[in-house]
């Protein structure tokens, strides 16, 4: 998910573009603003934690984009690709290392085990919305 502060920045097609050279496929693709309901669900093992209250307003703060990425070890490669979640320790090449520099606002949210993606998924997504379709070369991509 693309959060409100890398929509704001200009940095959705960036973000969109890094993962399809990486070479995965793109699933699902929707545009929103967060109710707190949804948020709250959405980082419900943060719920008490001193930081949440600022989370929860700022991921509620604008838009947000969700994408759904398939692929080979999709869910590992996405969070490499993401990199550390305070922006200022991430390394360069990843998304937070070369666009950010906060601990909060790290533009970008990735499911961090396959379980996990599955409950994501589930909260942004029916299964109707998620495409299943073939490109070509695929062999490639593996
Ligand atoms: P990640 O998004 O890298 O999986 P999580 O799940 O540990 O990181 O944290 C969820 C979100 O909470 C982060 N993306 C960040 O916006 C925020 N966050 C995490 N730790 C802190 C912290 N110590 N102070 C402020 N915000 C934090």
């Amino acid at each position: 998910m693309i959060k409100p502060d890398g929509v704001g920045r200009g940095l959705v097609g960036e973000c969109i573009a890094r993962f399809e050279r990486r070479g995965l496929k793109l699933a699902g693709l929707k545009m929103q603003v967060l109710t707190r309901a949804l948020a709250e669900k959405h980082y419900e093992e943060h719920a008490g934690k001193p930081f949440y209250e600022e989370l929860v307003a700022f991921v509620t703060s604008g838009p947000t984009v969700q994408m759904v990425w398939q692929g080979k070890d999709a869910v590992a490669q996405v969070r490499k690709m993401n990199g550390a979640t305070n922006c200022a320790n991430a390394d360069l090449g990843t998304i937070r290392g070369d666009f950010g520099l906060s601990q909060q606002k790290n533009l970008i949210h990735a499911s961090d085990a396959p379980e996990t993606a599955v409950r994501e998924i589930a909260l942004y997504f029916r299964p109707e919305e998620l495409l299943d379709y073939a490109l070509p070369f695929e062999e490639w991509r593996r």
